[in-house]
């Protein structure tokens, strides 16, 4: 597969940078999600797919795999491919395969992730009459170059799965989709997963699975740091906790300090002293009513064409055109 790679030793002063603004916080510290995902946590991320009690994934592959035919159905013209974050690319191949039936399409896989990217292209690069080439930099960059590139008269489908919206904010959501919708040209598509309320303890259980793997995936964000930036965390001394937020609608993945602590980030410039309770805001995840996904493409500059809802775990792929 072809790599266009922009990363360099920028990435490494990126983290220490985020991790540093992160931590010295004054009242709630917190870590940026997008860095849960380097080698190990994204095999873990793999590993909580498959969890009986995280059912978001096989929702998301259920519907793209029942419905494919009738999503591709609507996109006019040539299409090539674009996928903001592909993670494994597992789900992407009912989409890629209902397209080649028609075309020859390109297919663009957006990753920060170099371990993810190699995944992606394992599992799609052998479907005839696909090509993959992929982008090693961040959701826009990477959507900015792919729209440069493009052919006259080719039209853009983007794929947004596996409600990797619920990790912004909801204004933040917004204004990213209008971000990419800012990137993209008449008759061009944003098909958009998101994961839709359902009862409390179904979503809270969903994300602190008995097994631990959940627990594993939110702890090896330290690990991460101590690797990449020498620190000296203890990871015993932390414990993965979950929360729903019902004002926000959200789930909340934080690391509980488990005494007072001090830890020194050598790479990033600094130390803290963490308080026993204490805790790390790591994640949220936001969950979505079906309409507020159309009003929210819409004041985005979208319209929504189809929303397609799994009824066994409530999740639903929203296809939405540029206005
Ligand atoms: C991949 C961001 C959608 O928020 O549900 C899974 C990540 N975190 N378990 C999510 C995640 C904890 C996941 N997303």
């Amino acid at each position: 597969m072809l790599i266009y790679s922009n990363a360099t030793n920028r990435q490494v002063s990126e983290f220490a940078a985020d991790v540093c603004a992160g931590l010295t916080k004054s009242g709630q510290r917190e870590l940026p999600s997008k860095y849960l995902y380097d080698g190990l946590g994204s095999v873990l991320f793999e590993a909580i797919c498959a969890l009986p009690e995280y059912g978001l994934t096989r929702a998301d592959a259920r519907l793209l795999q029942k419905h494919a035919a009738e999503i591709v159905g609507r996109l006019p013209g040539t299409v090539q491919v674009a996928e903001l974050g592909s993670g494994s690319g597992k789900k992407t191949r009912w989409i890629l395969e209902a397209l080649s039936q028609r075309q020859k399409t390109y297919y663009y896989p957006i990753e920060i992730s170099p371990s993810a990217l190699a995944a992606c292209e394992k599992e799609l690069g052998q479907i005839d009459l696909i090509s993959v080439v992929g982008y090693e930099e961040t959701y826009l960059e990477g959507l900015r170059s792919v729209a440069r590139n493009r052919n006259e008269g080719e039209s853009l489908l983007v794929l947004f799965l596996g409600s990797t919206i619920g990790n912004f904010d909801r204004d933040a959501a917004e204004r990213f989709l209008w971000e990419v919708r800012d990137t993209l040209l008449q008759g061009d598509a944003l098909l958009l997963g998101t994961d839709l309320m359902k009862d409390v303890d179904t979503q809270i259980l969903a994300y602190a699975d008995p097994t631990g793997v959940t627990s594993a995936f939110n702890l090896n964000l330290l690990g991460r740091i101590n690797r990449e930036l020498g620190a000296n965390f203890d990871l015993s001394r932390f414990r993965h906790e979950v929360l729903w937020n019902a004002d926000h609608r959200r789930i909340e993945m934080h690391l509980r300090s488990l005494s007072q602590q001090y830890v020194e980030i050598p790479a990033a410039g600094f130390a803290i002293a963490l308080n026993e309770d204490e805790t790390i805001w790591t994640e949220s995840s936001h969950k979505y009513y079906p309409q507020e996904v159309v009003r929210m493409a819409e004041k985005a500059g979208f319209h929504c064409d189809g929303q397609w809802i799994d009824r066994e775990w409530p999740f639903a792929q929203n296809l939405l055109f540029v206005q």
